[in-house]
């Protein structure tokens, strides 16, 4: 008898919350078999000029017009008539019918945040469907070949500057990436050391231990070189000294402000910064630099990609926002050697995943990244499984938000007992690892 698919028989939504207690998008899929999937969708804060739109209610009386019901209802209505009846195993034809549906080339019309609800969604509960985990069902879905697993390395941001706490700061994010460990396990268990020994230091020092957005600590250090001593030191006395290194996020667009980047109070060229980011590379061991420069800087992000991205990965966040197209001009241009991967920046999964093929094709390093804002849903943790992505970022070992994903990446690690291998350094080396 011919494998009969399951067909997408009804798709409900809510509003929800996010981890700032912001409304967000969650959707459920329910499939002709009875199979079932929901997926909650996250929300930015430092978000990229060229993302997708996130569809907001603007009606001041609710949430200060954060409210998300009319994405709800474009869920609800158009997307459930849309998709009711498609087979739910063919996501790539799903994500095509709601892209072309909103007709719109940034999703404005019916909302990324919609869209991307129910594409999630439908993946889960086309897995659920086929009796596959996540990550197993993903990897068929979109014909992957490989036989490799790799468990990514997850990249934990311990100290929050930027949008994203009032420490001050003017880069968004400092993280600790375990480069050098067996497994992914124990990968983690070394920066979450780390993160304990780095708030005890701060408590010695009189610096506030409350996190900001991603459960990193929000000290209110005066230079950044400090944040990166401090971090140095608190790797060192946890005994990971080579085996944890540095990495950033800039954020950068959010401190250029008239042609200039407003660093520590001083105006710089883009020639400028990137001699100061060279300095801390150079001094800390940095591996990796999120935006360091603006979205729109193509030039620059040229130029400091030929002067340091033989010794570092320079990864294109705000500047890419996920998108193929934007990514064939970085690539083109070698404007950068490494892609930051975010669903909802291009609102559908197809896209996403074809976002990584590219980069992984070009020799690109790819992290896949929670936002700022996020829920309690884990699906990056399989998706970064199922492409062979080498590094996840999803903030601090802190905040069951962020938990959620390192946890779900425990679990499948014990599940690929014997099978799966740890990406490690070799998402910062010279080329990405092979799929
Ligand atoms: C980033 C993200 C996630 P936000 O800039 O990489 O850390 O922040 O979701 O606020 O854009
Ligand atoms: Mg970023």
């Amino acid at each position: 008898m011919p494998a009969r698919c399951a067909k997408i028989e009804f798709v409900r939504a809510l509003e929800i919350l996010d981890s700032r207690g912001l409304p967000t998008v969650s959707a459920s899929v329910v499939l002709s078999d009875g199979a079932e999937g929901s997926a909650g969708v996250p929300s930015g804060a430092s978000t990229g000029e060229h993302e997708a739109v996130e569809l907001r209610d603007g009606d001041k009386a609710r949430y200060f017009g954060k409210g998300v019901r009319a994405a709800v209802a474009n869920i609800e209505g158009e997307l459930a008539r849309a998709v009711k009846g498609l087979d739910a195993a063919d996501l790539a034809g799903l994500d095509a019918k709601m892209a072309a549906l909103d007709g719109t080339p940034n999703k404005g019309r019916l909302g990324a945040n919609a869209i991307l609800a129910v594409s999630l969604a439908a993946a889960r509960a086309a897995a659920a469907s086929a009796k596959r985990p996540l990550y197993a069902f993903l990897r068929q879905a979109y014909g992957i070949k490989s036989d490799r697993w790799i468990l990514p390395a997850p990249m934990l941001n311990v100290v929050n500057g930027g949008k994203h706490a009032d420490s001050g700061l003017d880069v968004q994010e400092f993280m600790i990436v375990p480069t050098e460990a067996p497994s992914f396990r124990e990968g983690l268990r070394s920066g979450a050391e780390i993160y304990q020994i780095l708030k005890k230091k701060l408590s010695a020092m009189k610096m506030t231990t409350a996190v900001g957005d991603e459960g990193g600590f929000a000290p209110r250090l005066k230079t950044h070189l400090e944040v990166l001593e401090i971090l140095a030191a608190s790797i060192a006395e946890g005994g990971y000294q080579g085996k944890v290194r540095l990495a950033l996020d800039c954020a950068a667009s959010e401190y250029f402000k008239d042609g200039k980047y407003i660093l520590e109070g001083k105006p710089l060229t883009s020639a400028e910064i990137a001699d100061v980011y060279a300095s801390w590379a150079l001094k800390h061991g940095i591996v990796s630099i999120e935006d360091p420069l603006d979205e729109d800087d193509w030039a620059g992000w040229k130029a400091m990609t030929a002067k340091l991205g033989d010794r570092l990965r320079l990864i294109g966040d705000d500047l890419f926002v996920t998108n193929p197209k934007r990514l064939a001009r970085g690539i083109k241009e070698k404007s950068a050697n490494a892609i930051l991967i975010k669903l909802n920046q291009i609102g559908t999964l197809t896209e996403t995943v074809q976002a990584v093929a590219d980069a992984q094709k070009a020799g690109f390093s790819t992290v896949i990244s929670h936002r700022s804002g996020e829920t309690e849903d884990a699906f990056i943790a399989d998706l970064a499984v199922a492409l062979n992505a080498g590094a996840i970022k999803t903030g601090a070992p802190c905040r069951s938000e962020r938990l959620a994903k390192y946890n779900r990446l425990l679990q499948i690690e014990s599940e690929l007992a014997g099978k799966a291998s740890y990406a490690g350094s070799a998402s910062f080396a010279a080329a990405a690892p092979a799929r």
